[in-house]
């Protein structure tokens, strides 16, 4: 029987963070197999549909206005070429559609009515939609379920404590009180965080910490490794190695053991055998397909030769939810 503890103690998560390597991913790997499908891997597929030029200056983010990078600004995307997009991703074995936009914010007009259509239509594909738009309000949320909406992501991306330091356009409760409106309108949660932002493991404890410390997990949990962009103030920031990437995956498994752990961004710069000790550790999902929202990611055929070699199958969509209702 699974246990789900909510009451995670900061000492607790740094013995298991800090354990030897090897006893983390056997520990993590252990309760990853009892509780959940292991062999099956979630495949969610990243759609920019607004690209740069946004207000926000989190320090990571090549989509931030202020930072000279060489990302190209784009407006809202078509409807149709949504679709197109969706289509070719659910070929490939996509069973998630996430769709991002570079927006401070959510606001009530004709792109947010555009979105609202996007969603309906590529939740009517059956497949399952994820959004990311920025800050919403709890009325936007509802509006997004009602279109057919499955998930919402909304990062908390490092410690409360380290947030100023990458952020200073919102704050840490911003994000927080966002969430809570996703939650309120029943939309499935998806928060997870950034390694790499030169953040120290007390910081990557404390993110675990108020992840796994919500009244209810996350339902899907993306560590993402710092994709080091030109231009960002984060552009010379070394490469996170393979072990903490491991620690959090792993640690994030214990502590939230029904919960989706997605091995984000990052992948492109990592080998196979370094992705098999994350699948090992307990991730069960990831983002496909040749660009994440403006920086390259494996291919889709890539990804499958390495399901194939491992033993892994993408997962169904809505394979848990029973209320789904296609149009
Ligand atoms: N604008 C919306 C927001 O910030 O919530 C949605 C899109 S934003 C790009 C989604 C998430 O992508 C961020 O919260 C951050 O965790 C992640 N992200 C952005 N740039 C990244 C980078 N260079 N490397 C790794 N993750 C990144
Ligand atoms: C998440 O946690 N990672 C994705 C998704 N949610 C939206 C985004 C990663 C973006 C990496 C940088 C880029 O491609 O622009
Ligand atoms: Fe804007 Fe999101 Fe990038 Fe921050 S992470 S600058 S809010 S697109």
């Amino acid at each position: 029987m699974i246990t789900i503890r909510n009451d995670w103690t900061l000492a607790e998560i740094s013995d298991i963070y800090h354990s030897p390597l090897l006893d983390l991913i056997y520990r993590a790997a252990s309760i990853h197999r009892e509780n959940n499908a292991y062999s099956e891997v979630q495949v969610s597929s990243l759609v920019s549909i607004k690209t740069g030029g946004c207000k926000e200056d989190c320090s990571y983010c090549p989509q931030a206005a202020r930072y000279q990078t060489d990302v190209a600004v784009e407006p809202l995307m078509s409807v149709e070429k949504v679709l197109q997009l969706a289509e070719a991703a659910q070929a490939k074995g996509a069973s998630r559609l996430c769709l991002g936009a570079a927006w401070r914010e959510v606001r009530d007009n004709r792109d947010f009515d555009r979105v609202l259509e996007m969603v309906s239509q590529v939740n009517d594909m059956g497949m399952e939609v994820c959004c990311t738009l920025g800050m919403l309000t709890y009325e936007q949320a509802r509006k997004l379920k009602e279109a057919g909406c499955f998930a919402y992501n909304h990062n908390i991306d490092t410690s409360s404590e380290n947030y100023h330091n990458i952020i200073s356009t919102r704050t840490f409760d911003d994000r927080l009180n966002t969430l809570a409106h996703v939650r309120q309108a029943k939309l499935s949660v998806c928060c997870g965080g950034i390694v790499g932002l030169g953040e120290t493991d007390d910081d990557r404890i404390k993110m675990l910490h108020t992840l796994s410390t919500m009244d209810k997990h996350p339902d899907s949990v993306p560590i993402n490794a710092l994709v080091a962009v030109k231009g960002t103030p984060l552009e010379n920031n070394e490469r996170v190695t393979i072990d903490v990437m491991l620690r959090m995956i792993a640690t994030a498994r214990i502590l939230m053991p029904a919960s989706m752990v997605r091995l984000s961004a990052g992948r492109n710069e990592m080998s196979l055998a370094e992705q098999a000790l994350c699948f090992m550790a307990g991730a069960n999902s990831i983002f496909a397909g040749e660009k994440l929202l403006t920086t390259p990611n494996p291919a889709f055929d890539q990804d499958m030769q390495m399901f194939q070699l491992l033993g892994l199958t993408p997962r169904k969509a809505f394979k848990e939810n029973t209320e789904h209702q296609m149009a």
